[in-house]
């Protein structure tokens, strides 16, 4: 397969600068008609025009009106004689909707027509330069039959609608941006709206619709309210307006991804825009509200401003998934809820991104070589790269940034630009700062794979009052980079003395104006080791590093337990007070799984977490956090020889002795954490959801184990009773967590009840497909499941719940002794290849981490991804992944 370098980009031969697109639109046989304005591109060497198509029937070229020769080169249409003034082309060709599984391109769901472009999908639409630096504007004329297909959208605003012969209708789109090919969107369907007029504070006003399917109209308040809240938000921090008339979001159930950003017309995986109380959760709601603020706010950071290159993707998303963190903190409103959203975002790169950069996947923020680009859209590229854009503003500060962001816009504003003007414009914005003093040492975050290790000792000296902090960063060596050089690395800290007061902080050599009272500062490690010496420090302090995350590193600080419950009951920083009870579990987790003897948790520890869930003042949420153990993923990275039986049973061990030494507290936790009147998905329920939710899963757990049917009674009735899915999912996870007896009463209740929702069905799948394993119980039951009537691998929500759900999120029932988890996922891989080889890419993804793991599964893991390997026609997404992986 042909590997793309990032060092190979040339610009294009030539410029696209309109293009008219005219669809007859038919499942079976799309019509499609293109008449390009081109322009050679002065700036380099002349050549033939390529252009990029797959999968097309092509009928014509003509150039100027007049037919030319032209030929095919693997995937390109190659004409050599092109004029050298402008010129009109106008290819016309067809393509397939109706057969189009892979879901990129242009393709039919639930009877409606959808397009997804990115990254490289427009080229299955027709022949075009489908590269993200050639941009054109863009105007659709779409034809199609009216009754079928009453609603024709495309991009920017509508110019005309006609009624046409044969019960056809047409409709004619102008969309003034010049964008690129994968901004393009095109939907027709038999949909119906939502709208809201808005005025913004520039006095503009603007209509939002969201489409759905008839039916589902009452799911998407909450999306629009997101919408609203979302451009009220990018006025306000970054001062970005919506720059369209018209803004449109459109949701289809069958989607590769959760959405996508075309402008003005975003198309959304339904589970990512609808939503009701009764068939949402909590985390679904806050998981809609930030995908709609990222695909917003991607309309400055991605299509205003857009990307040079793939290769520069995390300049977009990166840039997009810091602001839409920033966004949900935002909205959290209270500091307590800002922590929260804190803590989950962090969870979530540990759990997905530091595996992807210890694995065979392993890739910088900016990669610099790819076979499918479909494989770089990953954790490494959106969530580090977002920590790195967070980075930057700790670097410079909040005004730094907004001031960067102005800059950046101001230079930038309809262009493809590079990672590198990024950072130069918000480097330049803040002269002098302690990014601008290190830009080329910090952009190393960009081309280093692999988690820096943040090495810390502190040691005090009582006689001078002085506490010396001794920084050592080690950056052990990715696939292809060793001998690599050292970050820049902002450590935001405080000092604690051992009774938990927060220390004033003064660095030596410093006078006592310059924030001698200060108790959190952010040094920066720019070399391999430095030292950081504190004056006036009266008594051996605790140090709480790192706070708030304030670089994607392994922070290894030496800490003990007295240190660490210290800073559990005193840090001023909730995030390293959560990391604090995360670190206590994860020691007594990992002390057994080492040992291999059974895990005890000691008294110590369950007074800890008791006294957290009794806590007067902390937040519900936050103590769901805290007591919540950690991820098993996360516990396998800090291992060598992975033993995943060893890690889920030393995890469900700690789960089955805190659910029982803290039953009385779980009881008063479930009781007074119930949340009286209606649902609101808001910060302060949904965190007393959380905890009451999980004192149910520990009551349920614990008298399963005992034999007692109580908690199990009341967790059933809750179940039936809820008044929110919330809260009836809680209950039905609790008992078929514990392999409780009205488990599978429960499991068929929910089934017939909710039946005709698919996004709900997907939940029920997905609930036992991640179920705790109980010898082997849980892996029969996905094998059973395939063969259930709801099931397809067609639609990737389905695949996803219930095969990613055991193969992805469920370490013990997928690696077992006897290898069927491999044969399993070799089988699902190479199904799914056939019928859509971007999700098919993923899956193959699970085994990104096979040579961590212990034997016997080292061994089996290998033989299956040399299996899936072996098979001759396999897509080049998955075959970039299991070679990767063999190699
Ligand atoms: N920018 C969007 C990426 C996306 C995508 C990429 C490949 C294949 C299908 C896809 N659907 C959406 C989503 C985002 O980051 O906002
Ligand atoms: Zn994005």
């Amino acid at each position: 397969a042909n590997l793309i370098r990032r060092e190979d980009y040339v610009a294009p031969i030539f410029w696209i600068r309109t293009v008219d697109l005219c669809f007859d639109l038919d499942p079976a046989k799309t019509l499609v008609t293109s008449k390009m304005r081109l322009e050679r591109n002065a700036a380099v060497a002349h050549g033939p025009l390529r252009l990029h198509g797959e999968e097309l029937n092509l009928l014509r070229v003509l150039i100027d009106g007049e037919s030319v020769s032209f030929r095919t080169e693997g995937h390109e249409l190659v004409i050599d004689n092109v004029p050298d003034a402008d010129f009109t082309l106008e290819i016309r060709n067809t393509c397939c909707p109706e057969k189009n599984t892979s879901l990129s391109g242009l393709y039919t769901s639930g009877g409606g027509f959808f397009t997804q472009c990115e990254a490289e999908g427009f080229r299955r639409i027709t022949y075009f330069m489908d590269r993200p630096d050639v941009m054109a504007v863009y105007t659709v004329t779409m034809r199609a039959d009216k009754a079928r297909f009453p609603v024709l959208l495309s991009n920017g605003n509508l110019l005309e609608t006609a009624e046409l012969d044969n019960g056809r209708h047409l409709a004619k789109w102008h969309d003034p941006f010049p964008k690129p090919s994968y901004l393009f969107a095109l939907v027709a369907a038999d949909l119906v709206a939502r709208e809201q007029r808005i005025r913004t504070r520039s006095g503009k006003d603007h209509l939002l619709q969201v489409f759905v399917r008839r039916g589902d109209l009452e799911k998407t308040e909450h999306a629009m309210n997101s919408l609203i809240a979302s451009v009220v938000w990018d006025e306000a921090r970054f001062q970005l307006p919506l720059d369209l008339e018209r803004f449109m979001v459109v949701g289809v159930s069958d989607f590769n991804m959760g959405a996508m950003e075309n402008k003005g017309l975003n198309i959304f995986n339904t589970s990512a825009l609808l939503a009701s109380p009764a068939t949402a959760t909590d985390a679904d709601f806050q998981r809609i509200e930030s995908i709609v603020a990222h695909e917003y706010f991607h309309n400055w950071t991605g299509n205003r401003v857009t990307c040079r290159d793939w290769f520069q993707l995390s300049l977009k998303e990166g840039l997009t998934v810091f602001r839409d963190q920033e966004f949900s903190q935002d909205m959290a409103a209270t500091p307590s809820a800002r922590a929260v959203c804190r803590i989950q975002d962090v969870r979530g790169l540990r759990a997905r991104q530091f595996p992807e950069d210890a694995g065979s996947m392993a890739h910088p923020v900016r990669p610099d070589q790819y076979v499918e680009i479909n494989n770089f859209y990953t954790a490494t590229v959106y969530d580090k790269g977002a920590e790195v854009v967070r980075m930057y503003q700790t670097l410079v500060g909040r005004d730094g940034f907004a001031k960067g962001m102005s800059l950046y816009f101001e230079r930038h504003d309809g262009q493809a630009v590079t990672c590198d003007d990024f950072a130069q414009a918000i480097a330049d914005a803040n002269p002098g700062s302690a990014l601008s003093t290190r830009l080329d040492a910090f952009k190393r975050w960009y081309a280093q794979a692999g988690t820096p290790r943040l090495q810390a000792r502190g040691h005090y000296d009582a006689a001078t009052q002085t506490y010396t902090l001794a920084l050592q960063q080690v950056n052990p060596p990715a696939p292809g980079q060793d001998g690599k050089l050292p970050q820049v690395i902002p450590v935001a800290l405080g000092l604690l003395s051992p009774d938990g007061q927060a220390l004033p902080l003064m660095l030596q050599g410093e006078d006592g104006a310059a924030g001698a009272t200060d108790t959190e500062r952010v040094l920066v490690l720019d070399q391999a080791e430095q030292s950081f010496v504190f004056v006036n420090v009266p008594v051996a302090p605790v140090p709480s590093l790192l706070r708030g995350f304030s670089a994607p590193v392994v922070l290894e600080d030496g800490l003990g337990d007295a240190e660490l419950l210290v800073l559990l009951k005193h840090d001023s920083d909730a995030f390293n007070r959560w990391e604090a009870s995360q670190r206590l579990a994860l020691a007594r987790i990992l002390g057994a799984v080492r040992s291999g003897k059974p895990l005890t948790l000691d008294a110590a520890y369950l007074d800890a977490m008791r006294a957290v869930l009794r806590h007067p003042a902390l937040e519900p949420a936050f103590k769901a956090l805290a007591l919540q153990l950690p991820d098993e993923a996360y516990i396998a990275e800090q291992l060598s020889d992975v033993d995943p039986q060893a890690v889920h049973a030393a995890v469900a061990a700690a789960q089955e002795q805190l659910a029982a030494a803290l039953q009385a507290d779980w009881v008063w936790a479930y009781d007074a954490h119930q949340v009286a009147g209606g649902y609101q998905p808001d910060p302060v329920q949904s965190g007393r959801r959380a905890l009451s939710n999980l004192a149910l899963s520990m009551l349920v757990l614990q008298a399963t184990r005992s034999g007692d049917t109580v908690w199990p009674g009341r967790a059933y009735q809750r179940f039936k009773d809820a008044g929110n899915m919330t809260d009836r999912l809680g209950a039905l996870s609790a008992l078929v967590n514990a392999h409780a007896e009205l488990a599978d009463s429960a499991l068929a209740r929910f089934h017939s009840q909710f039946k005709h929702d698919a996004l709900v069905i997907d939940k029920w799948f997905a609930l036992q497909g991640r179920a705790a394993e109980q010898e082997g119980r849980t892996f029969a039951r996905v094998k059973q499941l395939l063969k259930h009537p709801d099931f397809t691998l067609k639609n990737p929500n389905r695949a996803r719940s219930l095969i990613f759900s055991l193969c992805m999120f469920n370490p013990a029932a997928f690696h077992r002794r006897d290898a069927a988890g491999y044969v399993f996922w070799a089988e699902q891989v190479l199904a799914l290849d056939a019928i859509n080889p971007q999700v098919a890419g993923r899956l193959a993804r699970v085994m990104d981490r096979w040579t961590a793991l212990a034997q016997p599964y080292r061994s089996a893991a290998r033989e299956a991804i040399a299996r899936v390997a072996a098979k001759p026609d396999l897509s080049n997404d998955v075959r970039e992944i299991v070679e990767r992986a063999l190699a």
